[in-house]
């Protein structure tokens, strides 16, 4: 359970301990004490209210041991903050992209990995971002999170200090598939991290029509590789037949270039029979003719 994944897990389970610790402290000791109370100045063996004249040192002492309990917790609770606050000017730095409901990791030399892979012993900031809404980074096993805001780069910095997967999930609220957004961090060696990312092919290799289907957190609906998500997987799609709704009536349509345009622009209009209605915006303004033409163009590719 307190296993230190980085430098900073420690710190923060510590701090935990400490807050829990007092809290127990205090929960069996308050109710001790009033159980106590309630039985020994009981009622009917104490039928007249004794008056208790004030005392300073008693107002001093439980105003004083507070206080410092108070500190106490403060103190652990600062004292992993600030360092995790205090960024280190040696790090490598990986951008962390969010979009309703997929992370994606760029790398430096414009690489992008679906997987946040870490070299162990090395320190790395994250710059988060989002292109929609407020999303929430988060990896329970490092005991960190942090907002990623449209509009604005928030950053978190680490030194994974354990080799493993991990899971990211997303903390904030974001949309239907807000729970299955997810992805993982793997902690490797540095050989094994330098093989990887040598392997890695740049963004710029990719077929355009990929790159803006990613762009656009479409993968977050719809699979590459025929597993079902929200939507339709774009694996196999062009030239399929496919049955939809339209007005309230069903018919078959093929899936053709008309069809694309159509789904992308008027995503409402002619709904595949058995999908929710009005979950995908219109990319109109968006994903401009051009890039519809190599989004399908991409589609073709992967029929
Ligand atoms: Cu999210």
């Amino acid at each position: 359970m307190f296993t230190e994944a980085t430098n900073f897990s420690g710190d923060v389970d510590l701090a935990f301990k400490v807050i829990i610790g007092i809290s127990i402290f205090f929960l069996v000791g308050i109710t001790t004490v009033m159980l106590y109370f309630v039985i020994r100045y009981r009622r009917s063996k104490h039928p007249k209210a004794v008056q208790v004249k004030d005392s300073n040192i008693l107002e001093i002492t439980w105003t004083l041991i507070p206080l410092a309990l108070a500190m106490t917790m403060f103190y652990y609770g600062y004292a992993a903050f600030r360092s995790q606050r205090t960024f280190p000017s040696d790090a490598m730095n990986v951008t962390v992209v969010s979009k309703m409901w997929v992370w994606s990791f760029v790398y430096p030399g414009d690489k992008e990995s679906a997987m946040l892979v870490l070299p162990i012993n090395k320190a790395v900031v994250l710059n988060l971002t989002s292109l929609d809404v407020i999303h929430s980074f988060y990896v329970p096993a490092f005991r960190q999170k942090e907002d990623c805001v449209p509009g604005k780069t928030n950053q978190m910095w680490f030194i994974p200090k354990l080799a493993g997967e991990y899971w990211v999930l997303c903390a904030e609220y974001c949309g239907m598939n807000h729970s299955y957004m997810e992805a993982k961090v793997r902690v490797v060696s540095q050989a094994e991290y330098d093989a990887w990312i040598s392997a890695l092919p740049a963004k710029s290799a990719e077929p355009e029509g990929l790159s803006i289907i990613k762009k656009n957190g479409c993968t977050g609906c719809h699979s590459l590789d025929g597993s079902k998500l929200v939507s339709t997987s774009f694996k196999g799609l062009y030239g399929k037949e496919s049955l939809v709704v339209t007005d309230g009536k069903e018919h078959t349509i093929t899936v053709d270039d008309a069809y694309v345009k159509t789904s992308m622009y008027e995503p409402d209009k002619d709904i595949v029979k058995g999908l929710p209605k009005g979950v995908m915006k219109s990319y109109k303004g968006v994903i401009s003719d051009g890039e519809v033409a190599k989004v399908i163009e991409y589609l073709k590719s992967i029929k």
